[in-house]
């Protein structure tokens, strides 16, 4: 029987940790958008890959505010990117959103084939984005809900590569959110919890009172 304040006060502390951890210390959420890729004809067909090329606006509408990044996942193809190992541009492209360079290499697009690629890291990859990159991204994402996506060849110019508007490209965000608003059950088990501390109040003052 929980006949003493303090076994009662304990337990209300025990509800409410419980819910610190399992609710507010960080709601996990994943937002995903996928989009054609621009058709290069309609953009620079035929020349070379600028400097930054604009290849995708992803929109993230309605879904789940993101306080922090902490996975991220992209998927693209294109064709002759040059960037395979030994390829001329190995190392030389770099996925930037909202003009932001996250600094991700985008190898693995090789000479004269069409390649799709995911990329897919944490914050225990070694290429993870730097916490004040990542919080530029986060706000620009934050202020309207969508993130411009474009290659950034650091040698530009000298790179024929084709983008299909046929082919989807895919960015999934996953992070937390501490000020996320609590589910109805988490409402619950507070009211609960305040529940317990009053009558272990109650019974503190009763028992003084004896
Ligand atoms: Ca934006
Ligand atoms: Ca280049
Ligand atoms: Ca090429």
């Amino acid at each position: 029987m929980l006949r003493s304040p303090t076994m009662l006060r304990s337990l209300a502390t025990t509800i409410l940790l419980g819910m610190t951890t399992s609710s507010f210390a960080g709601l996990t959420q994943t937002i995903t958008d996928s989009q054609p890729i621009i058709d290069w004809p309609l953009c620079r067909c035929g020349t070379p890959l600028p400097g930054v090329l604009d290849f995708a606006l992803f929109d993230y509408g309605n879904q789940a505010k993101l306080c922090t990044i902490d996975k991220m996942e992209f998927t693209f193809t294109m064709e002759d990117g040059d960037t395979g190992a030994g390829n001329f541009d190995f190392n030389n492209l770099t996925l930037a959103l909202d003009d932001v360079d996250t600094g991700i290499k985008l190898n693995g697009f090789n000479s004269g084939q069409e390649n799709t690629v995911t990329f897919s890291l944490d914050r225990n990859s070694p290429n993870w984005i730097s916490d004040s990159v990542m919080n530029q991204i986060l706000s620009n994402l934050n202020s309207d809900g969508q993130l411009l996506a474009s290659i950034v060849d650091a040698t530009p110019n000298d790179n024929d590569a084709n983008l299909y508007s046929i082919f989807d490209t895919t960015l999934k965000l996953t992070g937390t959110c501490p000020d996320a608003v609590p589910e109805p059950e988490a409402i619950l088990v507070w009211a609960a919890a305040g529940t317990v501390l009053v009558v272990a109040r109650m019974r503190r003052k009763k028992l003084a009172s004896n």
